[in-house]
């Protein structure tokens, strides 16, 4: 005889009954984004509607708004009916999750939900853990819980972080892992259970393992927009100085917009996989920095070393960069240099935005939001 312990079972049997072949759900078009309110959720969800997507998002109740980067797309429901629409939920809520997987019926769903500030992991570890790890976990579990995991599409937010002490380079689908901190220790986890529900269970889940990605829409406290906007700042008396952590380390920085492409280009493959996303370029923090106010004809100077080190405007002798040892981490990746060779093979995806183009549209766009905020208060 039945007992409570059968329902989740029976429930997810009746839904199977109901639904249409993989195929037929595919073309319907709905996906739904965790972490939509972030840098990356804001490009793909443009994308997405774009394409004529349904587009379900995950926003977490806030007491101040955390939508600003879908004000743009966003249109009240009771305006006028549209394709962009948004849901209260959190990862670290496994009920809601299956709520709200139960009501979009997604056939693609992008896991791009995070505390993905790695320096602050360090401080919020476990936390991390929950969301960054768990809350896969959790999302995985819903869609199967809902009878979908033969009918879902899974991309997971991987990442270079994964490398985190240089094993070898340029990094590849192939190179060991050997995370560095605790957001990269629970994007591990994420990591394997994504390959291993494909392996378990057929399900169609994809890991993309994306090198840092940046933009005008990046959060202020990753190290290319925080210099960005010290440069407008400072350019217009506003700011004196730009404090910073490790000027030595190197990243492969490429443009959001080009990397939510790749993104969508995984899960239109007859095979679910793996792939990196990168630029094959890596570049020294110092070298942004030098890029950034090279676009307003600043020229820095170096002098000193170590935590003494600072930058020195070449025409006034001002100094415009010190650095900060509150800003270094308890263990660094010093290196990140991807190979995006299969991406490019098998997906045909290719960054179009170059270094130089990436850093003059962040410095241009802080700039111009600097101005428009001066003439505001004027
Ligand atoms: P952001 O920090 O800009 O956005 C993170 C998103 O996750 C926000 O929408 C945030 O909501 C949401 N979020 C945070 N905690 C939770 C939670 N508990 N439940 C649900 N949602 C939550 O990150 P990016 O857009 O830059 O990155 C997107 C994803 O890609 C992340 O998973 C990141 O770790 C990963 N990644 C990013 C790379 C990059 O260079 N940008 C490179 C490789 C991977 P809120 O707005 O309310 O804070
Ligand atoms: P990262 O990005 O840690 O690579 O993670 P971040 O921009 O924070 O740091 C890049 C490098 O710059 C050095 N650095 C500083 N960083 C910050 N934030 N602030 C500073 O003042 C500063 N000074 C020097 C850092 O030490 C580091 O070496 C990002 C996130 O988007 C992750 O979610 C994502 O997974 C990876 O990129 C790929």
């Amino acid at each position: 005889s039945a007992t409570i312990a059968d329902v989740p079972q029976a429930f997810s049997n009746i839904i199977k009954l109901a639904l249409p072949s993989p195929e037929e759900f595919n073309k319907r078009k709905v996906a739904l984004i965790s972490g939509i309110t972030g840098q990356d959720g804001s490009y793909l969800t443009e994308l997405l509607l774009e394409k004529g997507y349904e587009v379900h998002g995950i926003i977490r109740r806030s007491s101040s708004f955390n939508t600003s980067r879908l004000h743009h797309l966003y249109v009240d429901q009771h305006e006028r009916p549209n394709k962009l629409k948004l849901h209260h939920g959190d990862l670290s809520d496994s009920t809601n999750l299956v709520y709200i997987i139960a009501q979009v019926q997604p056939s693609e769903v992008y896991n791009l939900g995070a505390q993905s500030h790695v320096k602050v992991s360090f401080e919020m570890a476990e936390y991390t853990g929950d969301v960054d790890g768990l809350g896969t976990l959790r999302l995985l579990d819903a869609i199967r819980t809902c009878g979908l995991e033969k009918h879902v599409r899974f991309y997971q937010a991987s990442t270079s972080e994964l490398y985190g002490k240089v094993v070898e380079t340029p990094q590849s689908e192939t190179t060991p892992f050997y995370p560095r901190s605790p957001y990269g220790v629970a994007k591990l986890y994420s990591y394997w259970i994504t390959v291993n529900y494909r392996e378990a269970y057929d399900m169609y889940t994809c890991n993309g393992i994306l090198f840092n990605h940046e933009s005008p829409r990046r959060g202020r406290t990753f190290v290319t927009r925080k210099i960005t906007r010290a440069v407008a700042d400072i350019s217009l008396g506003k700011q004196s100085c730009l404090y910073l952590g490790n000027l030595d380390a190197k990243r492969d920085w490429g443009h959001a917009r080009d990397y939510v492409e790749g993104m969508w280009r995984m899960l239109q493959q007859p095979q679910a996989g793996d792939y990196v996303l990168a630029t094959g370029e890596t570049h020294p923090v110092r070298e942004f920095v030098e890029k950034a106010f090279g676009v307003l004809g600043i020229s820095i100077q170096w002098r000193g070393t170590g935590e003494s080190e600072e930058g020195v405007d070449t025409k006034t002798g001002q100094v415009l960069v010190k650095v900060d040892p509150k800003y270094f981490r308890p263990a660094e990746v010093e290196l990140l240099l991807g190979n995006p060779a299969k991406a490019e093979r098998v997906l045909g995806w290719k960054r179009k935005v170059d270094f130089p183009s990436l850093v003059k549209e962040m410095v241009e766009a802080d700039l111009k939001a600097s101005k428009s905020l001066v003439e505001d208060q004027n």
